[in-house]
C-alpha cells in the first residue's frame, strides 16, 4: 500500500461505540497515530451535511437516521498511506461482504449490515481534508461547518 504520510478522518459509528477499546487497539496495532478525537451526537442536519454527496441516493434517509441515532467517536489518524490503509482496516461497505472477503476487518468483526457498518473512513485526500475540518474546525478560519456537536455520554 501507499507509503506517503497522510491524514484521514475516521468515525466509530453509533452501532459500535461500546466496541471503542477494541477498535482503538486495532488502530494502534496498525501503527496509526491518533492526533485528534471527539465524541458527539450529530443532529440529522449535521449528518446530512457530512454525507451531502449521497443526498440523491436511495439509502440516504436511512443513513442519516442511523448516523444521528446515538453517539459517534470521530478521530484524525496520521500514518503512511493512512487514507487507503484505514479503509483497508475497515473493510468493504457491506458488513456481510466484509465477513466473506475481509474477515479480519472492523466491519467484518463489528458491523451488522450495509448501513450499520461500524466505521467510516475518508475515501480521498480531498474528502479527508473536508471531513477533518468538519469535526475539527481550524482556529482562525471561518467555519465552513455549522455543526454544533451535542455533547453526549455513553
Ligand atoms: O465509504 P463507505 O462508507 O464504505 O461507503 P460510501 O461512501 O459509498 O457510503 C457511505 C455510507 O452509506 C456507507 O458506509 C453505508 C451507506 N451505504 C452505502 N451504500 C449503501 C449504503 N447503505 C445501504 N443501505 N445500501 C447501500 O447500497
Amino acid at each position: 500500500l501507499s507509503s506517503k504520510k497522510e491524514r484521514t478522518l475516521g468515525i466509530i459509528k453509533p452501532d459500535v461505540c461500546d466496541k471503542f477499546s477494541q477498535i482503538l487497539e486495532a488502530i494502534y496495532d496498525r501503527g496509526f497515530k491518533v492526533t485528534k478525537m471527539k465524541m458527539c451526537q450529530l443532529s440529522r442536519s449535521e449528518a446530512g451535511q457530512f454525507y451531502q454527496e449521497h443526498q440523491a441516493k436511495s439509502f440516504y434517509n436511512g443513513l442519516i437516521q442511523f448516523m444521528s441515532s446515538g453517539p459517534v467517536i470521530a478521530f484524525e489518524l496520521i500514518g503512511e498511506g493512512a487514507i487507503l490503509n484505514w479503509r483497508a482496516l475497515i473493510g468493504p461497505t457491506d458488513s456481510a461482504t466484509a465477513r466473506s472477503e475481509a474477515p479480519a476487518s472492523l466491519r467484518a468483526r463489528f458491523g451488522t449490515d450495509n448501513t450499520r457498518n461500524a466505521c467510516h473512513g475518508s475515501d480521498s485526500e480531498q474528502s479527508a481534508t473536508r471531513e477533518i475540518e468538519f469535526f475539527f474546525p481550524s482556529k482562525g478560519v471561518k467555519r465552513r461547518s455549522t455543526a454544533t456537536f451535542t455533547d453526549c455520554t455513553l
